[in-house]
């Protein structure tokens, strides 16, 4: 423990004065949300405390900070967390204890700030979490957005979006900053006017309307180590002065554009992943947080730096995918405009400032913004973009005199339409992908002629997660054994993990680590029952596939062969079948209409499968209802099976397969994203690998020769899984999974049938399945395997990535507190 105010006494009285001064109550009288609000206020003073050290550590040292910048921070629950980087979780469950309280009843009462999608959105909070362990200078720059990702509920099988209004009863772990608002201007014109002052002519931006920023800072808890970083987001407010003024001067309609305005801005996060909206309310979002960002990140670098030419000496801005890169043009526009330099020296100093992360090679996500709507929305910052990419076009034909399909093919501003990611490598001194395989993809196909064109820039930094949250918060029973037998030092070095490699063998040591798999289940089969009112048999094998819904991760490839499970079982009752339960979870974008009816199947198959006597239970099929990172914690440490099936290619990297690998469950996907990299480390045997290749998914998809239906023609058992979408099986109404069924077989416009494939590799998953079935029953060889994913899992704690990034790219230095 750290503090002295975590003594038990001391804290117990604590807890007890907060709920008397929140609430005006006795312990005994207050609800449990009453009492989680309380203990989050006896925590947040001691972090408060470290707060105020870390950044006066911070004044006095001087180091080089990141400012990671992102839509999305997928952060999951805070209080348990804090305690645990707080080294103190043990002691305060037994402080509440002692007060009749269960840590865990008050953990749950918490809202899982949802702020994020899915992988990108929790990178960026692992990440958080080891900048802070390994001891640098970060700020988390992101968006309070009011309603998070939303809930999801099911009903009668369908998804259906409930709004989560996480404010609802005040975050406890923020804290309000008013003094660093900052304004943020939309729309309006650019005016060319002399200044005497400088001798030149400048640029004036008018007729805007303005929205106050303003700041929420949350505390970023370093691991054992009193050093706490800030995850900045940044609410808006309507400028009030401007306001009045307008109401003085008659102008009602303006005044109220602009309350409006900073209502709807961080109204809500858009719930698509990998997939862009397109929307100019999300444009809006991107350049609000960015620029408040930019011009807060600037103000303080001025406080006590004057030359603002040696800026990339002391910042750097990370772009999480292209969602925050109009930061190049905005930081541009400040330098500039603001700062009065000229263009060349703010293009010395952009291009040394900024960074970029792509994060996936599917077209739909990469965003392109219609130049209409941008310059409208951002005339300066598009004036800006227009020079950058006219000086860059330049670059081009110096570069390859004559060859027009390279401008075609690398403009920024082309086809009426800004793009963002190459305006994010053209200023970026760094490019980089999230997994050695889509690093290499990135190279060869989707930038290659970037990459011809800058090698220098391009590299890879591999995913990684953070052990801190994903086994010990979330598997406290394995936790404790791996720290029993190896120590305690794999918490904040994971390559230590693979120590438990002499280990696998030893029968011992193989029992007790299948025995804490059960409990897990155990605990898990609880939680299905009380929320699905399904009962699984933690003795079945329990196959997981928690991620997004999303047709290219192919969780209808898993219900198909669920689907063909049950015929076979059917059609051959004495067969050999070793029980299985198969657990989906997974939220479809709102408006993503195919990926709601995969949700719809798997519910109906479950209902059927679940309900059908004569399988006599040897089949399970549950679905998860609202997947997010709380319940995710305790999915990862119930699983024996990881399921990783993307059509190859398209996974960019997927931090779900490594969670699972930690907690020590096998893989079976395919050679995808980071699941190549998750073999490398841990053995083709101990992982069920099938499918198509990248390469070859590629092929197929660049010179044809793929065709599902000679598949349909010719297999008589998938044609029966098919028919069974489309026959009453799994609904009276034989229309309702029609699309499904189409979506495999025809061609529709520019969609090609089966576009991720999964016909062509059912066969192989399917035989990858039957091993996962044969390795099970031979109790000490799953045992082994289990073991040796925990074993081999070192590489990807995020604490790896984030050196890496420091290494490489961001060139940090290391601050110790006292
Ligand atoms: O980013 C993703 C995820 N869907 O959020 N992408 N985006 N955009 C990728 O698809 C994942 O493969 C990746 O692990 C994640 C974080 O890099």
């Amino acid at each position: 423990m750290i503090d002295k105010q975590f003594k038990k006494e001391a804290f117990k009285e604590s807890v007890k004065e907060n709920v008397k001064f929140l609430y005006r109550k006795k312990l005994e009288e207050a609800t449990q949300e009453q009492i989680f609000q309380a203990v989050c206020y006896t925590v947040k003073d001691v972090i408060i405390d470290n707060w105020l050290e870390t950044q006066n550590a911070y004044k006095e040292q001087d180091p080089k900070t990141v400012y990671y910048m992102s839509m999305e921070f997928l952060m999951g629950r805070a209080l348990g967390n804090n305690l645990i980087n707080l080294t103190a979780y043990k002691e305060v469950k037994e402080a509440l204890d002692e007060l009749g309280l269960d840590l865990n009843v008050i953990e749950d009462q918490e809202p899982d700030p949802a702020l994020g999608n899915g992988g990108l959105g929790r990178l960026a909070a692992c990440f958080l979490d080891s900048l802070a362990t390994l001891n640098y200078s970060a700020y988390g720059c992101g968006i309070r957005y009011r309603y998070g990702m939303f809930k999801q509920q099911i009903k009668d099988g369908y998804q259906v979006e409930v709004p989560d209004n996480w404010l609802k009863n005040g975050y406890p772990f923020e804290l309000r900053r008013p003094e660093y608002a900052k304004e943020v201007h939309f729309g309006g014109y650019v005016d060319v006017e002399y200044d005497p002052a400088i001798g030149s002519n400048k640029f004036v931006h008018k007729g805007y309307q303005a929205v106050k920023a303003v700041p929420f800072d949350m505390p970023i808890v370093g691991y054992n180590n009193k050093i706490v970083n800030t995850l900045r987001i940044w609410d808006a407010e309507p400028i009030v002065d401007f306001e009045l003024d307008s109401f003085d001067k008659g102008d009602y309609k303006k005044a109220v554009e602009q309350e409006n305005l900073a209502r709807n801005i961080v109204e809500v996060l858009y719930p698509n992943d990998n997939h862009m909206a397109g929307k100019e309310l999300r444009l809006k979002q991107q350049y609000f947080f960015v620029s408040a960002s930019l011009q807060a990140a600037i103000a303080k670098y001025k406080k006590n730096h004057k030359d603002i030419m040696k800026l990339h000496e002391k910042v750097t801005f990370q772009m999480n995918d292209t969602h925050p890169t109009v930061a190049v043009a905005e930081l541009m526009r400040i330098l500039m405009d603001e700062e009065g330099l000229g263009w060349d020296d703010a293009w010395s100093v952009t291009t040394k400032c900024v960074a970029y992360t792509n994060h996936t090679i599917m077209a739909e996500a990469l965003e392109k913004w219609p130049v209409e709507l941008f310059s409208r929305l951002l005339p300066r910052v598009y004036q800006i973009i227009e020079e950058i990419n006219r000086r860059f076009v330049l670059e081009i034909q110096e570069k390859y005199p004559g060859n027009y399909d390279k401008i075609k093919k690398m403009a920024i501003l082309y086809d009426g339409q800004v793009k963002m990611a190459h305006l994010a490598i053209v200023a970026g001194y760094s490019v980089n992908g999230v997994a050695k395989l889509h690093t290499e993809i990135l190279k060869k196909q989707e930038l290659k002629d970037f990459y011809e064109m800058m090698p220098e820039k391009f590299n890879n930094k591999t995913n990684g997660i953070t052990q801190r949250r994903f086994l010990l918060h979330g598997n406290q029973l394995l936790a404790d054994w791996v720290t029993d037998h190896i120590g305690p030092e794999w918490i904040t070095d994971l390559s230590q993990i693979s120590k438990l490699k002499v280990y696998v063998d030893d029968e011992k040591a193989q029992q007790e680590f299948m025995n804490i798999k059960y409990q897990n289940k155990v605990r898990l089969a609880k939680y299905i029952l009380e929320h699905n009112g399904v009962e699984v048999n933690p003795r079945s094998i329990f196959d997981v596939q928690v991620k997004r819904l999303h047709e290219y991760k192919r969780q209808l490839l898993n219900i198909l062969h669920v689907i063909y499970l049950y015929d076979q079982i059917k059609k051959h009752p004495e067969m050999d079948f070793y029980p299985r339960t198969f657990i989906f979870g997974a939220k479809a974008s709102a408006g993503y209409a195919r990926a709601k009816k995969i949700i719809k199947l798997i519910n109906s198959v479950a209902d059927v499968v679940n309900n059908d006597a004569s399988i006599e239970g040897k089949l399970k099929v549950v679905f998860i209802e609202n997947y997010r990172v709380s319940n995710a914690e305790m999915i990862f440490a119930a699983a024996d099976v990881s399921e990783q099936i993307s059509t190859a290619s398209k996974e960019a990297s997927g931090t779900g397969n490594m969670k699972f690998m930690l907690n020590g469950a096998p893989t079976l996907g395919t050679m995808d994203g980071a699941n190549v990299e998750i073999v490398d480390e841990v053995g083709k045997e101990n992982a069920f690998i099938f499918g198509l290749s990248a390469d070859e998914v590629i092929n197929y998809e660049n010179n044809g020769g793929y065709d599902p239906r000679v598949i349909y023609n010719t297999d008589d058992e998938i044609r029966q899984v098919l028919t069974e979408l489309v026959n009453g099986t799994f609904s009276s109404d034989t229309e309702l999974f029609r699309d499904l069924y189409n979506s495999l077989l025809n061609q529709n416009g520019g969609e090609r049938a089966d576009q991720y494939f999964i016909l062509a590799d059912f066969r192989s998953y399917a035989a990858a399945q039957k091993k996962v079935e044969e390795a099970y029953k031979d109790e000490k060889g799953w045992a082994r395997m289990a073991m040796l994913n925990t074993a081999c899992a070192g590489k990807f704690t995020s604490d790896r990535t984030i050196q890496e990034y420091v290494d490489d790219i961001w060139h940090l230095d290391k601050v110790y507190i006292k």
